[in-house]
């Protein structure tokens, strides 16, 4: 399978499997979880036939490891829009993560915190590097730093995802730093 193939069909798993199982007729478990069977048929029934190997093989080959398999089921790791709980424990974060995002958020950003918009939960990461890929999806990447380690302190719950993103509902101001800004005062 050709890499642009690989990340169509990527991409069409992410919708349906993370904000619009409706669109081909699927519901998806609590969890989010779905049978690979009932996937499988109701691509078909949709013009959007994939076999089983070639699924298999977009879930082991996909850069970010956004869907899992587990037995005859499978699901997204994280990303959903769709409410699910996806059973994750509380984690203790590492003391910083980072958030890559655009200049053009920074003004609604700082003054209303990280927000997790359409998405169930702000999306956080271990590295700048990865921030930074984040960010450049939208323009010229900026990091935030935030201070995981106070917000875990002050009772804020983090999760991290089978593939490595650290969730959190929100980060207020206090907690963000950028290159420009010194930290608020807490
Ligand atoms: C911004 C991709 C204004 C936030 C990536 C971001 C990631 C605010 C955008 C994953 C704001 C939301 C998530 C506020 C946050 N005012 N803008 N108060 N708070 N924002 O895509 O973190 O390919 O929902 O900075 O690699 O960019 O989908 O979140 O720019 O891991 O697997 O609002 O999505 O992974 O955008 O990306 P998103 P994100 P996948």
């Amino acid at each position: 399978m050709d890499d642009k193939t690989l990340i169509r069909i990527s991409k069409r798993l992410s919708l349906h499997l993370r904000h619009a199982p409706e669109k081909i007729g699927i519901t998806l478990d609590p969890a989010g979880w779905v049978r690979i069977d009932t996937l499988l048929a109701a691509l078909a029934a949709h013009g959007r036939r994939i076999s089983r190997a070639d699924l298999d093989h977009v879930v082991a080959g996909n850069d970010k490891q956004r869907f899992i398999i587990d037995g005859d089921r499978i699901r997204a790791n994280q990303g959903h829009s769709v409410a699910v709980e996806l059973d994750l424990p509380a984690t203790e974060p590492p003391a910083v993560l980072y958030h890559g995002t655009v200049a053009r958020f920074l003004d609604a950003i700082q003054r209303e915190g990280l927000r997790p918009m359409a998405r169930h939960d702000v999306h956080l990461s271990a590295t700048v590097e990865t921030a930074q890929r984040v960010g450049a999806r939208r323009g010229k990447p900026v990091v935030l730093q935030v201070d995981a380690a106070a917000m875990h302190r002050d009772g804020h719950v983090f999760r991290v995802s089978a593939n490595g993103v650290w969730l959190t509902s929100t980060v207020p101001p206090p907690y963000l730093t950028t290159d420009e800004s010194p930290p608020a005062a807490r």
